[in-house]
Formats: C-alpha cells, sequence, structure tokens
C-alpha cells in the first residue's frame, strides 16, 4: 500500500485528488499537504493534513521522514498568468519546490508526480497535433519552469534512479476548486456565469483554440501514471495527454445547447492572449495511449452536460458561486 504525500493539495487539482487517492489508498494513507487559504471546505476534517512550503527543504523532508511517505504528488506552482506578473515567484515556487521534493525523494526513495502543462510549448512548436517529443521554447517564466521540470526530472531518473514521472496538462474544467490563475481559466469561468445567467467576458479571442480536459479524466491520468508499469514507459517526463479541443466560440455553442439564453462577449486580454498563441491548439497523445493505457472518458458534450448539471445542483442548495 502507497504512503503518499501531496503538496499543493488545496488546489483546483490538489482539492480533487486528495479525496480520489483517499477512497483507492485509504484514508490514513494520503496526507494532505497545506500552504496558504482558501481550504476546501471540510479539509482539515477529511483527513490527515501538514503545513508545508515546499521551497523549504526541511519541511518536505520533516513530513516524509514523519508520515513515512513513499509517494510524492508536487503540485505546488504558480499559474501561467500570475507567474508573468511575478515571474521571481513563479519560479521560486515552480522549481524550488520541485528540487526540494526530488533531493527529498532521492534520499527517502519516494515517487514523485509534478504536473507539466501545455505550457512547456512555446510559438515556434508545431501548433497542430503537436508531437510528444518536439521544440519547446516557451517565452514564459511558467513554461520555463515547466521544461526545466521535465529536464531535472528525467535526470533525476536517469542518474539517480529517482522514479519520476509526469503528464502535460491541457487547461482542466472542474468544478470543486477555482482555477488558480491561468490562461485557460475562462473555460471554467464561463459555466459559473452562464448557470447564474449573467453575461460572460470572455479575455481570449474566438478562434483561440487549445487543449483541455474534465478533471475526473485529469485524476485518473495522475493515478494511471502513477500506477503503470515501469517497463513499458519510453518516457517518464513528461507525456502529452489532451481529452477535447475548443475555442471560445465553439464552448459557448455547446453551453448554450443547454442555456439557450447565455450570453458571451468579447474583451481580449493581451498577457492571456499571447500566452493562449504560444500555446498548442491540440496535442498528439499517442505515446500516453500506447505506453500506459491513456483513454479519456469525457469529450466537450459530456464534459458540458456534467458541469452545468452539478453547478446548477449546487446552486439550488444555495451553495456560493463565486464569478
Ligand atoms: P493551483 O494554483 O490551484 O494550486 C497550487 C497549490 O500550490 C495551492 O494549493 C497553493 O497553496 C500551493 N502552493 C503555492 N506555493 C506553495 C509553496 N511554497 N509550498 C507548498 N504549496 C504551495 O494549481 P493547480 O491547478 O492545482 O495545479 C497543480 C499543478 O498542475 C501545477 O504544477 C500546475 O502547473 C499543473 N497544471 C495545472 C493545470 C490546470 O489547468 N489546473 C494545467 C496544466 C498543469
Ligand atoms: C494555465 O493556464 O496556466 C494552466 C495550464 C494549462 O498550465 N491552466
Amino acid at each position: 500500500m502507497k504512503r503518499i504525500l501531496i503538496i499543493g493539495s488545496t488546489g483546483q487539482i490538489g482539492s480533487e485528488l486528495s479525496w480520489k487517492l483517499r477512497s483507492i489508498y485509504g484514508e490514513s494513507n494520503v496526507i494532505c499537504g497545506y500552504f496558504a487559504p482558501p481550504f476546501p471546505e471540510g479539509f482539515f476534517e477529511a483527513g490527515q493534513t501538514v503545513k508545508i512550503d515546499a521551497t523549504d527543504i526541511n519541511q518536505v523532508a520533516d513530513a516524509v521522514k514523519k508520515y513515512q511517505i513513499d509517494t510524492i504528488y508536487n503540485l505546488a506552482a504558480i499559474l501561467s498568468a500570475t507567474a508573468e506578473k511575478n515571474p521571481q515567484l513563479g519560479w521560486d515556487v515552480g522549481i524550488g519546490s520541485l528540487m526540494n521534493c526530488l533531493d527529498v525523494a532521492r534520499e527517502y526513495h519516494c515517487a514523485v508526480f509534478t504536473p507539466s502543462s501545455i505550457g512547456a510549448f512555446g510559438s515556434n512548436t508545431p501548433h497542430k497535433n503537436t508531437p510528444q517529443d518536439t521544440i519547446q521554447r516557451p517565452n514564459t517564466v511558467y513554461g520555463i519552469t515547466k521544461v526545466a521540470g521535465e529536464l531535472i526530472s528525467d535526470y533525476y531518473y536517469e542518474r539517480w534512479g529517482v522514479d519520476t514521472r509526469s503528464v502535460r496538462y491541457p487547461g482542466l474544467i472542474s468544478n470543486l476548486t477555482l482555477p488558480g490563475g491561468g490562461t485557460t481559466d475562462y473555460a471554467v469561468e464561463i459555466f459559473y456565469k452562464a448557470v447564474k445567467n449573467e453575461k460572460f467576458v470572455c479575455p481570449l479571442r474566438a478562434g483561440t483554440f487549445m487543449d483541455m480536459m474534465y478533471m475526473p479524466d485529469a485524476l485518473d491520468a495522475a493515478i494511471q501514471i502513477m500506477e503503470a508499469d515501469p517497463a513499458k514507459l519510453k518516457h517518464r517526463n513528461s507525456f502529452n495527454i489532451t481529452a477535447m479541443s475548443f475555442d471560445p466560440e465553439r464552448l459557448y455553442a455547446e453551453i448554450k445547447r443547454h442555456i439557450p439564453g447565455f450570453v458571451m462577449e468579447y474583451d481580449i486580454d493581451p498577457l492571456k492572449q499571447a500566452i493562449a498563441d504560444s500555446w498548442p491548439d491540440n496535442m498528439d497523445d499517442s505515446c500516453a495511449r500506447i505506453e500506459w493505457g491513456w483513454n479519456p472518458k469525457y469529450n466537450l458534450e459530456a464534459m458540458t452536460k456534467d458541469m452545468i448539471a452539478i453547478l446548477k445542483k449546487k446552486m439550488a442548495v444555495g451553495n456560493e458561486c463565486y464569478f
């Protein structure tokens, strides 16, 4: 049985991954590291928690020793749009936390999962059917941390035998915790506006295609890659994975099939638009499919139906809607 530490467990991914990992590996085997508010509802009651600033190696090492951890899910990061406003912080959290996890993992024999992103690609990467192995010259600090993270994770595997594995997540759409300041956040925010019957102002231009994924598939990916047979992995850090690709117009049209009166307008955010323009339109994820059986369940139609149903239910019981 695994003993898991999640670093950054209160964010968009961690708040859902913690429930899923507990349901698979047992409540007492999953320790949720937290850094700063906001905390998901019931976070401190749901299981074991520990405060960790992952940029401090002693805090990571103390938690690994105390809880006899053998697997670290390292989710600490500053997402793309926020990191552009504070590059030093983006670097310190993205790379500082990863280096600490890798060094602690090397000493205490842990496996490490650290997500990469579509942000690991740049303007001169082929944008259509982006290959697994291709040019990676991003021009955002977030993307630079992701490329450096992929390389140093492979280095720790090859040089020291640390079992590092990763996926390049696309934009993630979910309904529990709001996204943390990325370029793809619009694809979540639009749903909150739609179910509240409010107008949505889209920060990206029509025709801006990016890969996207519904959170249940993203959680499955994180677990499947860490459970994959190592003998079958030709790649490790990191695998292209995707579930759908759309632009704001296509998403708007799909939501309007459920909420016909919904209105969307555009007010382009130049920073987010420049970042989105540098990212792939759609990635080729065939290596993940072949090497560890990646096979997402949700396409645009299924994700949209589920998002609207869940958010409407939340609103009906009077829960807070934040946008
Ligand atoms: P998020 O911003 O929602 O959460 C990040 C978490 O890191 C938060 O809980 C925050 O408190 C924590 N954190 C910040 N500084 C810390 C520190 N010094 N020590 C410990 N924890 C710290 O991010 P997320 O969306 O959950 O993303 C998790 C990972 O997945 C990141 O590596 C991100 O780059 C990657 N990713 C996310 C998406 C997406 O669409 N959400 C897409 C691609 C990749
Ligand atoms: C962001 O937009 O920064 C993230 C990502 C795709 O990495 N959602």
